[in-house]
């Protein structure tokens, strides 16, 4: 059996973590087409070129790498993302991309034959700053020129200014489509970002299935007032609302969800954001996930009632923007066979479990045969300064990668 090189992998791992780095908290802060996610970007093409491999980068921001001729075969593609959430953490998405590059170093420093040729994914905009999953859509010709023109931040950044800052056209977005024949097959490793592997001492996690998601900016509108002459019982207060519909999740969950169902207000703007002003207006994320569709569709009805009900209440206005809707996707069954043989091959224990987080790979087995990898993350943070997973998890996760594709590409 082949064996990878961890250091080699460790420094790779290291030296990414460094672009986009806040000693302050420790994060990394690579947020989709931020100057910091473009430099890793850059980097990492600078870093494959060096080494000898052909790579490129696509109009939407994503970076390939690999080896042999797509066009000519069908190829076996790996990866992740490069970007990150505010002050997250070095592993998501990071250990994909750079675990795909050390199967390369290793399928070339020993001369591995291929009958397919073998190349590495650095997905643009996963993490949901302009809705999520934008480079492996784009990819897997998911995206309209509509959504691409009226895609923005919570912050009213629009996706073609962010960009354009950068040179990226985002009229090129739409070329970025592979056609489904230029694919054999896809294997994403990833860290599980959730607690069950480590608590359970597990090393291999085979995934069946992804969780949806829906993402919504909302906007609550009351009437700004003087927060010491206004009448308790005559304001508008559209903070008041938010903490209303905070405390309706639960019943939410419990009457429309199961136990995979997660609601999160994860992103809060009261305006005019003065102490001693009634606020005005509320914008606020909320993000659902299920693992069912229809599941979904109740959460996002029930989540559209309740603040109704609180808008009449409350004397307020309500808005929201659907900004992304991502459907739920199995895995391919033949691909999570192999990852479960191939960690067992390894005498490594594995689980066949479900994906609570969304990833690239629920775009990419509309497109293909795919399949997910997960390795512990110690205690199971993710999403923050502290996610961390064992050097020995990510070597035993690389193995498992490097065996899977190439009984893929054999
Ligand atoms: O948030 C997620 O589900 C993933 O980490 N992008
Ligand atoms: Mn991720
Ligand atoms: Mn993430």
């Amino acid at each position: 059996m082949l064996t990878i090189n961890l250091e080699r992998l460790k420094e790779s791992i290291r030296a990414l973590s460094k672009i986009g780095y806040n000693e302050a908290d420790h994060g990394v802060y690579r947020w989709g087409f931020t100057d910091a996610d473009m430099e890793a970007r850059h980097w990492l093409l600078d870093q494959v070129k060096s080494e000898g491999f052909k790579a490129h980068m696509d109009g939407a921001g994503n970076v390939f790498f690999g080896i042999g001729d797509y066009h000519k075969k069908p190829a076996v593609l790996t990866g992740s993302h490069l970007d990150t959430v505010p002050a997250g953490g070095i592993f998501d998405g990071a250990l994909g991309v750079l675990a795909g590059l050390e199967v390369l170093r290793t399928i070339k420093a020993n001369d591995v034959p291929l009958n397919h040729p073998v190349w590495v994914v650095a997905t643009a905009e996963e993490e949901g700053r302009f809705g999520g999953m934008m480079g492996s859509q784009a990819i897997t010709g998911s995206l309209n020129m509509d959504w691409l023109m009226s895609a923005h931040d919570a912050d009213d950044v629009y996706l073609k200014d962010a960009m354009a800052v950068h040179g990226l056209d985002v009229m090129n977005v739409l070329d970025a489509a592979w056609p489904p024949e230029r694919l054999k097959a896809f294997y994403e490793l990833h860290i599980e970002q959730g607690p069950v592997l480590f608590n359970e001492d597990i090393c291999i996690g085979a995934v069946e299935g992804i969780s949806g998601v829906f993402k919504w900016i909302v906007h609550l509108k009351g009437k700004a007032d003087h927060a010491g002459t206004a009448p308790m019982n005559m304001r508008s207060d559209a903070f008041m609302g938010l903490a209303d519909f905070a405390h309706e999740i639960e019943r939410i969950i419990a009457e429309d969800g199961t136990d995979k169902t997660r609601i999160t207000v994860g992103k809060v703007d009261l305006k005019p954001g003065s102490p001693h002003t009634v606020p005005g207006e509320a914008v606020f994320t909320i993000v659902g996930r299920d693992m069912s569709s229809e599941v979904m569709k109740e959460l996002a009805d029930s989540c559209r009632k309740a603040l109704s009900a609180i808008a009449r209440k409350h004397r307020l206005m309500f808005e929201y923007e659907q900004v992304s809707w991502l459907d739920p996707q199995a895995c391919s069954n033949r691909l999570t066979q192999i990852i479960e043989n191939k960690a067992k091959a390894r005498n490594l224990s594995c689980l066949r479990m479900p994906s609570g987080a969304g990833h690239d790979t629920q775009f990419f087995a509309n497109l293909t045969e795919a399949g997910l990898i997960f390795i512990p993350s110690v205690n199971g943070v993710s999403h923050a300064p502290d996610e961390w997973s064992r050097w020995h998890d990510v070597e035993a996760g690389t193995h498992v990668l490097l065996d899977c594709i190439l009984e893929s590409a054999s």
